[in-house]
């Protein structure tokens, strides 16, 4: 029989993003349960080109249920995946509640998918968006070269912050459109007024270097969870990495800087093979002719895309790349669904 699923958090934004992909990918589900907070209850979301009714969240809405997908705040997964391991289900977990835990692999198939069969607490956790538009590129790399320093910088897309963080750069570019504002001091502070949203600062016309909460000596929660994610997910747990997040004024596609430092002597030329290769990812690698990846042309899309590969001038051993992934797609949803798979295949032994 083919195991049920239910979609918790079913009509937030990564939650419709993962209904899209659930309808797309080969049909391996019996029942799709879909699952929001009360409030919610009632509405009718469309998955694999069929109207379904959202149940509340309860201890009853995961009786049957298989493999249960999270994609709700940490406060509410950290509650109710024990709710739905205990009657039964598998869950994969989108939140940062449980990443951590030495109990929870933290998995990505292309790159960790053996660990997702140990889950003493039957929980799997998703990674964070940012660490996952690079980690696979990275592990194919990794893999080859074996990693031994990674300094990243991030240009993240405003959906990492949800709907809130979408309408308010909407709202800051209609107040900034067909104005001279941008040349002087003060200006787009003025015209965007008090429309911050979850920024710190206007998004607008305007490069933001936060992203997440303020951690212990000027860190940032986005920023250590980079450091404390990749070196879980490659298994190196002493990596050093460095990371510096930076909000960028683009809806969907998180983008990164990557320097990367390996064990051995690196070349573009192998880099480009391995990248070329690896499952899961684009290289998309022509400067003569402008080719790189850019937000605007990998929103939408599953891979990873990879451009810029150059070795460090003062360091063999070194490469700079570009790195862009949809946010929503692998950095969340995708990944999600693509966990779950490996878990449905598990169950079925
Ligand atoms: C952002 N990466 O772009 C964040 C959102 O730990 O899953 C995802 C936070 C998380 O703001």
């Amino acid at each position: 029989a083919k195991p049920h699923l239910a979609v918790v958090g079913a009509t937030g934004a990564v939650g419709s993003v993962l209904l899209g992909i659930l309808s797309e990918r080969a049909d391996i589900w019996g029942e799709i349960r879909l699952i929001a907070s009360p409030r919610s209850a009632g509405r009718k979301l469309t998955v694999r080109g069929a109207e379904v009714e959202v149940v509340a969240l309860s201890e009853d809405a995961f009786e049957g249920i298989d493999v249960a997908m999270f994609d709700v705040p940490d406060e509410v997964a950290a509650q109710w995946a024990p709710v739905a391991v205990s009657k039964g289900a598998v869950v994969v977990d989108n939140s940062g509640a449980f990443r951590m835990d030495p109990d929870v692999p933290l998995v990505v198939p292309e790159v960790n998918a053996h660990t997702a069969r140990v889950r003493p607490r039957g929980i799997i956790a998703n990674p964070n968006c940012t660490t996952l538009s690079m980690i696979v590129a990275l592990g194919a790399l990794h893999a080859e070269y074996g990693l031994s320093e990674l300094i990243v910088s991030s240009y993240q897309a405003v959906s990492g912050t949800g709907k809130a963080g979408v309408d308010t750069l909407r709202a800051q570019l209609s107040a900034v459109s067909g104005t001279e504002l941008g040349c002087a001091p003060g200006d787009v502070r003025r015209a965007v007024g008090d429309t911050l949203g979850p920024f710190p600062a206007p998004i607008a016309l305007n490069v933001v270097p936060w992203a997440g909460s303020l951690q212990e000596d000027g860190w940032s929660s986005e920023e250590l969870k980079i450091r404390n994610e990749s070196r879980k997910i490659l298994g190196l747990p002493d990596l050093p990495v460095t990371a510096t997040c930076v909000r960028v004024p683009v809806i969907t596609t998180h983008s990164l800087t990557v320097h990367a430092r390996f064990e051995n002597e690196v070349s573009v030329g192998g880099a480009h093979e391995i990248l070329a290769a690896a499952p899961g990812v684009v290289l998309s690698d022509d400067p003569a002719v402008g080719e790189y990846p850019t937000p605007a042309d990998v929103v939408g899309t599953d891979p990873t895309w990879v451009g810029r590969v150059r070795r460090s001038m003062d360091d063999p051993r070194a490469l700079e790349l570009f790195v862009c992934g949809d946010n929503l797609r692998k950095g969340a949803a995708l990944n999600t669904a693509q966990v779950g798979e490996l878990v449905a295949a598990d169950l079925r032994g």
